[in-house]
């Protein structure tokens, strides 16, 4: 089938999850092609089956605000028309959805009749799609898609709860490729980052005010007052600079690395011993997920999603958002026993491999037939 994908290109993790699947479909026979302003992150060599097209958006002085639906809805049909793409995928309902329905109706008047599958993300309807300014836009979307897929059953909830949604919502879990980790590094080199006797600790994020970085600091300064450690943060964005000076005040900055955005999180999570994810929300948490397969158990808030992926007990904790000390005791009761530690992280990897790709990767095409199935009916309803 060939395929457009139109997701956010940044490390997020929407457009993570969209770069992998594009990838993923091109392994399996499919031709993809990535719609959107920049070449994802995550992808690397384009080849016959899998495309970049850039969206272009001209600046121009009357405009305070650049139309960037526009420039995207017309890249997609001038797409759709040139490489005969036979469906759309839209990861990020804003403004995705919206340009994708534009996109539709104007290939309709032209009898090209397209099918467009709607990924619900996360933030998309939990703090920026369920704006006033928003809310209609992103209802109308969602609605006029023709398959919509959500990330947990706990986006789902959500976005029922929200929203005056008409469509079936079906849920397809995030996943992982556990064929790119099975030849772990033989050697992580832990020394890069701290002394033979500390434990190191990750965070991997966008930096934003739902991930209560504040609270990693906090958690981790707890704990290097009771064991040995270091905390790798990863990641860019706006509460990096506010987490810095927290660690200057905590007199903890020798023991924090900030190591910016990085496309080797495998090397980063082969050398940790714990991941820390306290957010405030959480539609699913990759991240999380990306550390079990990495096999590291995970400390985190039991917001939204999370709870469908870390397994209380199992694959690490899980505390109410917030609660700093309960997580740092927490994270002690893994770190403090090598046994139990070895027995988190191999929980950690089982849990993880049920989402790998494989198992995943069906569900997506058996709703994209059903959606290039549903396109006769719009033939004869539009
Ligand atoms: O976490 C972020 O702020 C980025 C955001 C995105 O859309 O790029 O992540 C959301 O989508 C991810 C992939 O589906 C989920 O794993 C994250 O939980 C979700 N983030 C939130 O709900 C805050």
């Amino acid at each position: 089938m060939k395929i457009a994908i139109v997701c956010y290109p940044t490390f997020g993790g929407s457009g993570v999850v969209a770069t992998e699947l594009g990838i993923a479909l091109a392994n399996r026979g499919h031709e993809v092609h990535f719609v959107t302003y920049k070449q994802p992150v995550r992808l690397g060599l384009l080849s016959n089956s899998i495309h970049f097209h850039e969206v272009h958006v001209p600046e121009y002085p009357l405009f305070k605000y650049q139309p960037y639906e526009l420039a995207l809805s017309s890249k997609l049909v001038d797409t759709v028309k040139l490489y005969g793409i036979e469906l759309l995928h839209v990861h990020y309902a804003i403004p995705h959805a919206y340009a994708g329905y534009m996109a539709k109706k104007m290939l309709a008047e032209e009898d090209i009749f397209i099918p467009m599958i709607t990924t619900l993300h996360g933030t998309d309807i939990t703090l920026v799609g369920n704006h006033p300014f928003y809310k209609p836009a992103v209802t109308f979307s969602i609605n006029n898609s023709d398959v919509v897929t959500s990330v947990s059953e706990s986006l789902k909830k959500e976005t029922l709860a929200l929203f005056d949604i008409q469509k079936e919502i079906e849920v397809i879990p995030n996943f992982i490729d556990k064929s790119k980790y099975s030849s772990s590094f033989t050697d992580c080199q832990r020394s890069l980052m701290a002394d033979d006797n500390e434990k190191i600790i990750t965070h991997i994020s966008n930096f934003r005010k739902v991930k209560r970085i504040p609270d990693v600091i906090r958690i981790f300064n707890k704990l290097q007052e009771r064991t040995a450690a270091k905390l790798v943060m990863v990641g860019e964005g706006p509460e990096k600079k506010d987490a810095e000076q927290l660690c200057k005040e905590l007199k903890i900055s020798n023991k924090v690395i900030f190591l910016g955005n990085s496309n080797e999180i495998d090397r980063i999570l082969c050398f940790t011993d714990l991941f820390l994810l306290p957010s405030e929300t959480e539609s699913f948490g990759l991240a999380a997920l990306e550390a079990m397969i990495n096999k590291v158990p995970v400390i985190s808030s039991n917001a939204g999603g999370i709870p469908e992926v870390n397994e209380q007990g199992i694959t690490g904790y899980l505390s109410a958002v917030g609660d700093i000390e309960e997580m740092a005791q927490n994270a002690l009761k893994i770190l403090s026993d090598d046994e139990v530690l070895e027995k988190f992280k191999k929980n950690a990897l089982k849990s993880a491999e049920k989402f790998d790709i494989l198992n995943i990767l069906p569900l997506y095409e058996s709703v994209y037939e059903k959606a290039y199935n549903s396109r006769f009916d719009q033939t004869y309803t539009s």
